[in-house]
């Protein structure tokens, strides 16, 4: 056994039960993710949730998890608002003022589809 390996065995030894409980914690974070107020998570060509409720007055986010740039559309005409192309872990905010049902789409994928529900 070389000094390398004695030392990852070390580590993992000292670092296993450290990462049990960081398990336990990270569940939550991860759960809660999913469900951020006012945030939409764009992961596998997808808008998740694809419907989001907000209150008017609300900045909605849409983060890019994606490894791909992606860009969040107004379907309305004229459109309602526009992204630039967002970046592989980048987001775009934008503001609903007004209540109203805003569908939108990715222009680089437009079978990406989601709507923001502003009430
Ligand atoms: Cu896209």
């Amino acid at each position: 056994m070389n000094m390398s390996r004695l030392f990852q065995h070390a580590l993992m030894r000292t670092v296993c039960p450290a990462l049990i409980a960081c398990a336990t914690v990270a569940t939550a974070p991860i759960a809660q993710a999913q469900s951020v107020p006012n945030t939409v998570v764009i992961d596998n060509f997808t808008f998740n949730p694809p419907v989001l409720h907000v209150s008017a007055g609300s900045t909605v986010t849409w983060q890019n998890h994606d490894d791909m740039p992606h860009m969040i559309v107004s379907s309305a005409t004229p459109r309602a608002f526009s992204s630039p192309p967002v970046d592989s872990g980048e987001h775009y905010t934008t503001t609903f003022a007004k209540p109203g049902t805003y569908a939108y789409f990715c222009s680089m994928h437009p079978r990406m589809t989601g709507t923001v529900i502003v009430k």
